[in-house]
């Protein structure tokens, strides 16, 4: 859920990647750690169960540059794509302020990539989101492999609606800072205009008043998304936090967004 922290000038956003099993979800991110700058992210933390197997969901905060004078703060989180996550990926879903649906370009997953994508649908529709009416951008990635779904085929069966697209290959890093500079891109305006209208609602006249106050004293900053790249990638470091139940994963996701606002 995007939240404004007024007294840290931080706008908070929630990206998740989402798609089937081994699709890529977790390189993207991977990735992202070891090319971005480390005063610009923080760390990878990816939960795990007992067995030390099971992936419950990974996060990575970064930076993403200054937009209406706040710091745009991005949460990106992957689901764990194996059927029998579910649960999961529901939780990891909530609040959520925009999507990439990593999709598998290996012919033999087209299945798994339609069906991932009718859950995202279903479990959009449990926290009450229209998938068309939420920034979304589509991953096509493993372009590197042979026995590729044409673009025009995932175009068709998946993105009817015309949602932007990219072409990747996550494990080389060919077109993962495009997909999120594209989806940050989508997100930022549609949660400002969300969280202006909940202004509007809740805090009434009021809160509205102080905001253009506010926006009159800070001196005007250029809005500028960037994501502050490394010269050259760092060693991968990944914080495991283990997690027994269902429970414990809602309550650690409700920590994380807190803590988050609170960052500077
Ligand atoms: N050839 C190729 N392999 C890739 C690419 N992207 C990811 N992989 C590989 O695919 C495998 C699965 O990648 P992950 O990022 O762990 O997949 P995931 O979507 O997080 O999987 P789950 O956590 O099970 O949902 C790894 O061996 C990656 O190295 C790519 O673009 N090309
Ligand atoms: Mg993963």
């Amino acid at each position: 859920m995007a939240f404004i922290n007024y007294a840290t000038g931080n706008l908070a956003i929630k990206i998740v990647y989402y798609g089937p099993g081994l699709s890529g979800k977790t390189t993207n991110l991977r990735y992202i750690y070891t090319n971005m700058d480390a005063d610009f992210r923080g760390e990878l933390i990816c939960l795990e169960t007992d067995t030390e197997r099971t992936l419950f969901f990974d996060l990575l905060p970064i930076k993403a540059g200054i937009v209406d004078n706040f710091k745009i703060h991005l949460q990106l989180m992957t689901v764990p794509g194996q059927v029998f996550y579910a649960a999961s990926r529901r939780s990891v879903l909530k609040g959520v302020d925009g999507i990439v649906f990593v999709a598998d370009s290996q012919i033999p997953l087209l299945d798994a990539n339609l069906e991932s994508f009718d859950g995202l649908r279903r479990n959009l529709l449990e926290h009450s989101v229209d998938l068309n009416f939420i920034p979304l951008v589509f991953q096509y990635n493993k372009r590197d492999l042979d026995n590729l779904i044409p673009v025009e085929t995932f175009n068709n069966l998946l993105n009817p609606s015309g949602f932007p697209y990219i072409e990747t290959c996550a494990v080389k890093g060919q077109g993962v800072f495009e997909t999120l500079k594209e989806i940050t891109k989508l997100a930022i305006p549609v949660v400002k205009k969300k969280i202006r209208e909940d202004e509007r609602k809740i805090g009434g006249k009021e809160r509205l008043k102080k905001r253009k106050e506010e926006e009159k004293e800070a001196p005007e900053k250029k809005d500028e998304i960037k994501f502050v790249a490394k010269e050259k990638g760092v060693p991968l470091r990944v914080t495991k936090v283990k997690f027994k139940t269902q429970k414990d994963i809602e309550k650690e996701l409700e920590n994380l967004a807190k803590d988050f606002t609170e960052s500077k």
